[in-house]
């Protein structure tokens, strides 16, 4: 493979930049462009150590910094890498990575190092993709999930399922092809047994990817309600600034306002709507907007229902209450402007019998944010017993993890049906789907599991 090279630091002015270099002519090039104080090229220094020298391009010194040497496989990539750090102005960091392009390396494509690492099996698929979640994380939490899986932490969880069923599928062939060989005989009730408990892990696992999504891509969350319960100040409150304009005429908002809000670890994608209710003929534009947050109310993955805590219940608010029936599970009803009244008895009853999450709050003085916070977490499966480093961010995955659990799923309706070693079929092909996780291969895995564990060729 060719030797690549790229800035690895940020565009932009630092105190250092790092530019990266990768493949078997690596520390060749690099000694075209970076000479040692102690005069020693870099082919001939010890790896992992840094060393201070000069930059150049051709005979002109053009900076001076630091190199590291990692010699294949002790490397991120694998391969023989040099690291130069040189000063962090934008214009030198260009001049220094042309100079490596001069001396022979190529310019590496986007992810292409990480890629490299995945080719020589330095990382698994979900570690290159956690480190991608790592680069790209908008949220803490995001990060520490990230940073436990790029250490594998999924993929092992993963990995011990695959191997349960490995074993189960390796039992019943060893025992088709080999019934002399008095191996291993796995009961069908035992089978039953084993992938039932797998099945219960993997939705552990699955169970676990609304949050991942809250704390990576976000989720959709629609604020709704009648006219002037305050939506938009709410709106205004979670991002901290004047973004909707919020009035006390009934009817403000019209138009759907957006906006992307970190709220306390989990990434809202926000929605404020305009107000639920019934308008005369004369106000289409209302309408429209009336039309649009009805839409919202069944697209949206979290729902903030918000009702004025100053009032008894109207007959708007019932309306949204039975708008929302189908979506209790997904809602948080929020009872707003607790600054002026206690609210209303008569509204907080109905609302908590409609409603799992009932939170009091005052838009205008921001009460009650903490509660709020708290609830669109367990809305979002924050509660969930899994370790960090299991929560399932990336939708490839658990698309992986669900096309495996249909096969299992299958696997117990074969049992019951038919025979062992149809079982093992779906078996299979739920571990090919697991093994999609990572990008494993499968049924060559079985075979040397069967070898492995049992024996067969002695
Ligand atoms: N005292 C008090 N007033 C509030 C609170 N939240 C909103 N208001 C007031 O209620 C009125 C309506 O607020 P908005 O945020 O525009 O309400 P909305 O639900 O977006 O209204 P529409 O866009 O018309 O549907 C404004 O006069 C706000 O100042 C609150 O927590 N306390
Ligand atoms: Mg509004």
């Amino acid at each position: 493979m060719s030797t690549v090279a790229a800035i690895s630091t940020p565009v932009g002015k630092g105190g250092i930049a790092v530019i990266r270099i990768s493949g078997d002519a690596a520390t060749e090039i690099a000694d075209r462009v970076f000479l040692p104080a102690n005069k020693k090229p870099l082919s001939e220094t010890e790896a992992d150590r840094a060393v201070y020298g000069g930059i150049f391009c051709g005979k002109t010194q053009i900076d001076d910094g630091i190199a590291v040497v990692f010699k294949a496989p002790r490397s991120f990539t694998g391969e023989d890498t040099v690291e130069i750090s040189c000063h962090g102005g934008v214009l030198i960091t260009k001049r220094v990575l042309e100079a490596v392009f001069a001396a022979g390396a190529h310019p590496a494509g986007a992810g292409e190092f990480t890629k490299r690492a995945f080719l020589n099996g330095k990382l698994s698929l979900s570690e290159a993709e956690a480190i991608g979640g790592l680069i790209d994380a908008k949220t803490d939490k995001y990060i520490s999930v990230s940073l436990a899986q790029s250490k594998g932490s999924l993929g092992k969880a993963v990995k011990a399922l695959s191997d349960r069923l490995v074993f189960l599928a390796a039992s019943v062939y060893a025992f088709i092809d080999y019934p002399d060989e008095d191996m291993t005989d796995v009961s069908v009730e035992e089978m039953r047994k084993e992938l039932n408990s797998i099945l219960y892990r993997l939705d552990e696992l699955i169970s676990t990817h609304r949050y991942g999504k809250a704390i990576s891509e976000g989720v959709d969350t629609a604020i709704v309600g009648k006219p002037n319960t305050g939506k938009s100040s709410l709106l205004n409150m979670l991002c901290g600034e004047d973004r909707a304009i919020v009035t006390d005429i009934a009817g403000t908002t019209r138009d759907i306002v957006t906006e992307q809000v970190n709220f306390g670890g989990v990434l809202l994608r926000l929605s404020d709507t305009a107000g639920i209710r019934q308008t005369g003929t004369d106000s289409i534009v209302e309408e429209i907007g009336i039309n649009k947050s009805k839409k919202k109310i069944s697209d949206a993955e979290v729902l903030l229902a918000v009702f004025d805590g100053s009032m008894p219940p109207s007959s708007e608010d019932r309306e949204l209450m039975m708008l929302l029936a189908d979506r209790r599970e997904d809602t948080v009803a929020i009872v707003n402007k607790t600054d002026i009244l206690e609210p209303n008895s008569e509204l907080l009853a109905e609302l908590r019998e409609k409603f799992k999450g009932v939170v009091k709050i005052s838009a205008k003085t921001g009460e009650g944010a903490e509660r709020l916070q708290m609830e669109i977490e367990e809305i979002c499966g924050k509660r969930n017993r899994v370790s960090e480093g299991e929560i399932v961010t990336s939708a490839r995955q658990n698309a992986a993890l669900l096309k495996a659990r249909g096969f299992i799923a299958s696997a117990l309706e074969s049992l019951s049906l038919y025979t062992q070693d149809i079982a093992s079929l779906d078996i299979e092909n739920a571990v090919a789907a697991l093994d999609e996780v990572d990008a494993r291969v499968a049924s060559e895995q079985i075979v040397n599991e069967i070898f492995s564990k049992f024996c067969v060729g002695k």
